[in-house]
């Protein structure tokens, strides 16, 4: 049901008051990162921890945020995908941790594509913990609309369009993700495992479309209102996969969780997963139920 009267300030009434403000101050991001698409432009001449090269709106924007969060004393520590280490804050009365990844499919911006913010807020004194055990997540989709979509708590999932600056108003409230037929194939079909291999079979029996865009959080947005799946999948090249537990799974699969979907390793729950670092990569299947369950009966061989 699409309702434009409820402003996300109202909205998060029934969220603890602390968690309110961090949630609001997310939010509060949108409309200057919007901003810099049109002054941020090239390679940053950087990589990040996982060997990628940085662009300047992933730097601006990582520093950005972070200088944001920073401000807030309800914060302890960010981490963040484009940075090796937890960023910590001195703040002695700080109750949460947050993980953060600016600028997810940054490099298609360039060609217009939508991207996005992911945001997940843990209280805890750090955020290797079980996605789980997130207190809220969250992303800001940059695509015809500026979107912010989160679940905190032991809510749904709540959708909401910015309709002037930092203003955001309820646009989908309780997100339920349907059974679809689209598909989101990360990877190279010459690296797929076998359980994988039989697993797109099966999908393109059943008349699975696919959809990849090369942004992991515009295209689960996408499984998230049409069902389906996105899948970032163990390779022969990649045993973990491509994308990241902390800063990509846990957040988005805590959501998606929520809406009645699923997020697997295509083995196992993603979201009980002891981190292990802040670099840890995981294989990603992520979608609705009957999706789901099918890759995890190809690998048990089924
Ligand atoms: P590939 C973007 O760089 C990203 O981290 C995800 O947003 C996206 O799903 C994936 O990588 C795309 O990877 O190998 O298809 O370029």
């Amino acid at each position: 049901m699409k309702d434009t009267t409820i402003t996300l300030t109202e909205h998060l009434n029934h969220v603890e008051p602390d968690l309110r403000e961090v949630i609001l101050l997310c939010s509060s991001l949108a409309a200057p990162i919007r901003r810099a698409f049109r002054s941020e432009r090239g390679m940053a001449g950087t990589k990040n921890v996982f060997g990628e090269d940085q662009l300047a709106l992933d730097t601006w924007a990582d520093r950005f945020i972070i200088d944001r969060l920073g401000e807030c004393p309800l914060i302890r520590c960010v981490a963040s995908e484009e940075r090796p280490e937890l960023v910590r804050f001195d703040h002695p009365d700080g109750v949460f941790s947050v993980t953060l990844d600016p600028m997810d499919g940054s490099s298609l911006i360039d060609v217009n594509l939508t991207i996005g913010t992911i945001i997940g807020i843990y209280r805890a004194d750090d955020p290797l913990r079980p996605g789980r055990t997130l207190a809220a997540a969250m992303y800001i989709l940059y695509g015809p609309m500026t979107t912010f979509v989160y679940s905190a708590g032991q809510g749904g999932v709540h959708e909401f369009v910015e309709t002037r600056d930092g203003i955001f108003t309820l646009f989908n409230g309780d997100i339920r993700i349907p059974r679809g037929q689209i598909m989101g194939p990360g990877g190279l079909r010459k690296n797929y495992l076998p359980h994988h291999e039989a697993f797109m079979r099966h999908l393109e029996d059943r008349g699975f479309k696919i959809r990849f865009s090369g942004s992991f959080v515009a295209d689960v947005h996408q499984v998230l209102h049409k069902g389906g799946i996105f899948t970032y999948p163990a390779m022969t090249t990649h045993p973990e996969g491509k994308l990241r537990l902390l800063f990509e799974a846990n957040p988005m699969g805590f959501l998606v969780t929520r809406a009645g979907g699923r997020i697997s390793t295509g083995y196992a729950n993603i979201l009980d997963m002891e981190p292990r670092g802040l670099d840890q990569r995981v294989p990603i299947y992520i979608g609705d139920t009957e999706a789901v369950d099918l890759i995890e009966s190809c690998a048990r061989g089924e």
